[in-house]
């Protein structure tokens, strides 16, 4: 509240509460008509905003709101920077109320809040052609607000709000509509790239690959009765985590990649040498740190593309920590050892499509067995460093770098027809590979061996399990199903469960089940 010194308080506090009203309605409508152009996509008002506030957002801020309030936060600063947008759209609006009702220059005050306006949107967006999408809007409420052709006395300000009003409902209404189209024809011009890139991205043979590989894993899938997905994650349910709410659009023809820092000789690589290496398909799991235990920001996918130790054998890094950060063209970074970006995979291709843009086209990380975070989207840079530095999350305090923590999932509890119970649920212990699942129907007292599904052919790969049993004749209430996984290592799923916030979520899945 003291933020606004008492002058401007006395300011704000004079103006007349009518003309604050159409201001925010100009506002609103101004976001809808960027909307209506621009679609839910980077070119849209609130997507520079949003990129401002991820970035100006303290860590400990970031790190106390996904720990207290999860992944809901999200919707925190998507949330401001909407308010933000409006704000700034509306103040362009009220500085021309307050012309044509103070100076009685009413053609001039709508005049100035068209050009302040589309001012305003094209700093934000650095796009003169759209802005002009959010001012006339923002003009027309205005311009309802002021009514310069009214006579004075005929001109209830009850009357003028009604109308702003319903405009900017209508700029609401038409800017989803329109908006959404926009949103959905860019998606299939990411169709159409698909096509496009066939000769430089996906090769057609390289895909009847991906194509054997996903009918193997149909055929390892176990029979679930349950709703569990399966094997390979369609790009539905792959789940998605981005520090962005607006994903970079990059082109696989424009895009490269540079190795910089220490070392003798920067290294820039470009989408078609890149993809001219040897390529390869790999089943890869994918488990997000941020994830609560029995969460599903868990995934698997075929990726596409080649190992990054050939690259990296061309340079010679000399820096002291033997270690590099990776950054990606949305402000993401990460750091950790060369030993393990040598066991690195470039991939841009998934599930027999080139790489989704939610998913980093055209190039993204993928390192076996570490943490999500590792696999940085968007890939542009390599930096070869002579200190350890802190990557995005690392800065926020998570430790993310380092292997996934063992779990077994139970995502699904099902009574069959004859009356049995199946449990069902998905198991990943990164590259230490999944031996066996175990599983409790009386609170953790006795344990039986799950059915597991057959490996993948892969390093990093999760597996299904499955486990079936009769109930008592007399149902009690409820019982306490537990599960727990055993690594190839032989060691058994930690028992203890810790919050997902620093270093993952631990712990034995624990449910109780009407059986
Ligand atoms: N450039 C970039 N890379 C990124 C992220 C990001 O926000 N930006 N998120 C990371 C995190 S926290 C996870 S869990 C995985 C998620 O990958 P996905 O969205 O393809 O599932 O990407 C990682 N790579
Ligand atoms: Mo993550």
């Amino acid at each position: 509240m003291c933020l606004i010194k008492p002058y401007w308080r006395r300011q704000i506090g004079r103006l007349p509460r009518i003309e604050l009203i159409i201001a925010t309605l100009a506002g609103i409508a101004g976001v809808a008509g960027s909307f209506t152009a621009a679609g839910y996509t980077r070119d849209f008002i609130v997507a520079p905003i949003d990129a401002m506030v991820v970035r100006m957002t303290p860590g400990r801020i970031v790190a106390f709101m996904i720990d207290t309030v999860g992944e809901e936060a999200h919707l925190l600063h998507i949330a401001l920077s909407y308010v933000l947008a409006v704000g700034l759209l509306s103040v362009a609006a009220l500085i021309g109320l307050r012309l044509s009702s103070e100076y009685n220059r009413p053609f001039l005050g709508i005049l100035l809040t068209g050009l302040l306006s589309w001012g305003i949107a094209g700093a934000i967006t650095g796009l003169p052609v759209l802005s002009l999408a959010a001012a006339g809007p923002v003009t027309l409420v205005a311009g309802i607000g002021i009514n310069p052709l009214a006579e004075p006395n005929h001109n209830p300000s009850r009357r003028r709000v009604l109308t702003a009003s319903v405009a900017t409902v209508a700029a609401v209404l038409g800017g989803i509509g329109f908006g959404r189209t926009r949103t959905v024809n860019n998606r299939s011009d990411e169709d159409r790239l698909s096509g496009v890139s066939e000769d430089t991205g996906t090769k057609k043979s390289d895909t009847d690959g991906v194509e054997t590989m996903i009918r193997h894993a149909e055929q390892k899938a176990l029979d679930i009765d349950g709703d569990i997905p399966g094997l390979v994650s369609t790009f539905d349910e792959f789940y998605n985590v981005d520090i962005a709410e607006f994903d970079p659009e990059l082109s696989a023809d424009d895009w490269s990649m540079t190795i910089t820092g220490e070392v003798d000789d920067e290294l820039t690589i470009t989408f078609d040498e890149l993809t001219d290496m040897s390529t390869e398909h790999r089943f890869v799991t994918l488990r997000c740190i941020g994830e609560s235990l029995n969460g599903q920001k868990l995934d698997n996918a075929v990726w596409t593309g080649t190992p990054i130790k050939p690259i990296l054998d061309q340079i010679d890094p000399d820096g002291q920590c033997q270690c590099a950060m990776l950054r990606a063209e949305d402000g993401y970074s990460i750091q950790y050892p060369i030993d393990a970006l040598e066991t690195a995979f470039l991939a841009w291709g998934m599930n027999g499509e080139p790489l989704p843009q939610s998913h980093g086209r055209p190039v993204r990380v993928l390192l076996p067995g570490h943490w999500g975070e590792t696999n940085v989207k968007w890939l542009s840079e390599i930096e070869m460093l002579n200190q350890e530095m802190k990557g995005y999350w690392e800065q926020r305090g998570w430790h993310g770098t380092g292997p996934v923590n063992t779990v077994a999932k139970l995502w699904s509890d099902t009574r069959l027809d004859d009356g049995h119970i199946e449990l069902a649920g998905h198991a990943y212990a990164g590259t230490r590979g999944i031996d066996r699942v175990e599983v409790s129907t009386d609170g953790g007292d006795s344990w039986a061996h799950a059915e597991l599904s057959e490996p993948l052919d892969g390093e990093d790969v999760w597996r299904q399990w499955r486990h079936e049993f009769e109930p008592e004749p007399e149902p009690e209430n409820s019982r306490t199903v537990v599960v727990r996984a055993v690594d190839k290592e032989g060691n058994l799923q930690q028992q203890e469960q810790t919050d997902s916030f620093p270093n993952g979520a631990h712990g034995w899945v624990e449910q109780s089940i009407d059986a």
